[in-house]
Formats: structure tokens, C-alpha cells, sequence
């Protein structure tokens, strides 16, 4: 199959984060999101500062984050600018669509003020994306949201009808405003209007010791069909960490350019 480029992409595509995540890749020749796995602050700022020029994506996971201060996503959000990147939270959000509400945009993380894109787990049915949609709704956002539609861990409980829902899910008309494509190990359309982004990515394949099932940038890129290839302690435990994120960046650049020529 030969896709478009980042550059068609963001023309055809329906939403504008969408359209503004593919330019970001286009321009800056990367479609690495480096997940910032680690537990204070100041760890993380090191590592975007490090990797921004290299990532179209930084992934967090607030909650770990043991000094976490409200003014930390200001700060989220300047290196952001600084660096052109997009800020996905990976909340994994998977309960009622009033409950993923107050998840979503209260408590003290308040991630729909400062996360371009959310996920869900599609396992509650469509409330679980409505209810995030009606947040972003009023207050007038610009957010994107990934259904998780197959996972990397070994022995996890998806079914292939699951992925199949998900999808479906993912393009009902009432979503359209809303949902940007999937976290998957798998192509599931072709519609470029849906993002596919790969975890579990590193050079040398294998796993940890707690499930976690790796596969190389070249392999989530061509054989998978990942948009995005996601990338945590690969990137994060290396001793350098701007010469990892650059051969990163370009195994996941050379492997988008045989998709598309
Ligand atoms: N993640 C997966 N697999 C999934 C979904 N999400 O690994 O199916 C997330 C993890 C972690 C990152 O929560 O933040 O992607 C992978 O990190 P790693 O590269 O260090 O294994």
C-alpha cells in the first residue's frame, strides 16, 4: 500500500488538531512520540529538552509524577511551544461518561486545560467518548481523542470483534468532531483522518519482565502501519538522550518514506 504524505494527509483530514499534527510532523521530519514515563518534573523537563526538536508528540502519564504542581502543565505547555510538539496525556480514561467527565477536566490535573489529546478505552461504550466531547464542547477546545483499540501487553483481553467495535465507534458521525484515530499494533483503516500510534516500540526488540511486547520503529512502521510510532524507555533509559531520540526519529523517518514512494 502506498500512503499519502504528512503533507496530503493534513489537507484531507477532517479535524484541525489532526491537520496541525501532521504538519508538525512534515515540517519537522519525525513521526516519534517519546513517552516521558518518570516521576518528577524536573526529569521530565530534562528529557523534552533534550528530545523536543525530535518529537511530534510528548505522551505523559501525569499521575506518576510524585511533585506534581498545577503550574507544571504551564510549563508542559511553554516547552510545547518552544519545541512544536503536541501534549498526549495517556489517561486511558474507561469509566461513564459522567465520571470520565470530571476525570477528564476537574481534581487537580485538569488535563482537558492542557493536554491537546486524551484516550480512552472504548470498553464503556460511546459515553465514555461523548462525555469528553461535551467538555471540550463547552469550553470551546481544540482536543483530539485516541480510542485504545488493541494493546501491546502479553495476554491482554481484546478481541478482534473489539478492535472491530472500536473502529466503528471511532468513525460514528457523532464523534467526528472529536475522535483522531487510535492507539493500535495494527493499520485498522486507511482514512487518513484517523491516526495510528504504536506503542511499544524500541531498537531491540524482546520485552520487559511485566507483559510489555516490543516491535522495531521499521517494523511498527511498515508492517503494522503505524502513523506514529511511540517510544518510552527506548528513548528515556539511554545514557544520551538526543543521540537516541535522533536514531529513533530517523529509523521511524526512513520507514514512513518506503510507505509512501
Ligand atoms: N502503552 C503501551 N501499550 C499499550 C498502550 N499504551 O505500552 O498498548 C503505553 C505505556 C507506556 C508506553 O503506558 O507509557 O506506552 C510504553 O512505554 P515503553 O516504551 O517504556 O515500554
Amino acid at each position: 500500500i502506498i500512503r499519502p504524505t504528512w503533507a496530503e494527509s493534513a489537507q484531507k483530514c477532517k479535524l484541525q488538531i489532526t491537520a496541525r499534527l501532521y504538519n508538525i510532523m512534515h515540517k519537522k521530519k519525525t513521526n516519534l512520540a517519546v513517552s516521558v514515563d518518570v516521576h518528577s518534573c524536573r526529569e521530565v523537563k530534562k528529557i523534552i529538552e533534550a528530545v523536543g526538536l525530535h518529537v511530534c508528540i510528548v505522551k505523559t502519564h501525569i499521575d506518576i509524577i510524585e511533585d506534581f504542581v498545577p503550574e507544571f502543565t504551564k510549563e508542559l505547555q511553554d516547552l510545547a511551544e518552544k519545541y512544536n510538539f503536541l501534549i498526549f496525556e495517556d489517561r486511558k480514561f474507561a469509566d461513564i461518561g459522567n465520571t470520565v467527565q470530571s476525570q477528564y477536566s476537574r481534581g487537580i490535573y485538569k488535563i482537558s486545560d492542557w493536554a491537546d489529546i486524551v484516550n480512552v478505552h472504548p470498553l464503556p461504550g460511546k459515553g465514555v467518548i461523548s462525555g469528553l466531547q461535551q467538555v471540550v464542547k463547552d469550553k470551546g477546545l481544540k482536543r483530539g481523542c485516541l480510542l485504545v483499540a488493541e494493546m501491546s501487553s502479553a495476554g491482554n483481553l481484546i478481541t478482534k470483534d473489539y478492535t472491530q467495535a472500536s473502529l466503528r465507534l471511532a468513525e460514528a458521525d457523532e464523534h467526528k468532531d472529536f475522535v483522531m484515530g487510535f492507539v493500535c499494533q495494527s493499520r485498522l483503516t486507511e482514512d487518513p483522518s484517523m491516526i495510528h500510534m504504536v506503542p511499544g516500540v524500541k531498537l531491540s526488540s524482546g520485552g520487559d519482565n511485566l507483559g510489555q511486547q516490543y516491535t522495531t520503529p521499521e517494523e511498527a512502521v511498515i508492517k503494522r502501519g503505524a502513523d506514529i510510532i511511540i517510544v518510552g524507555r527506548g528513548i528515556t533509559e539511554a545514557d544520551n538522550l538526543k543521540e537516541e531520540a535522533e536514531r529513533y526519529q530517523k529509523a521511524g523517518y526512513e520507514a514512513y518514506l518506503k510507505t509512501v514512494s
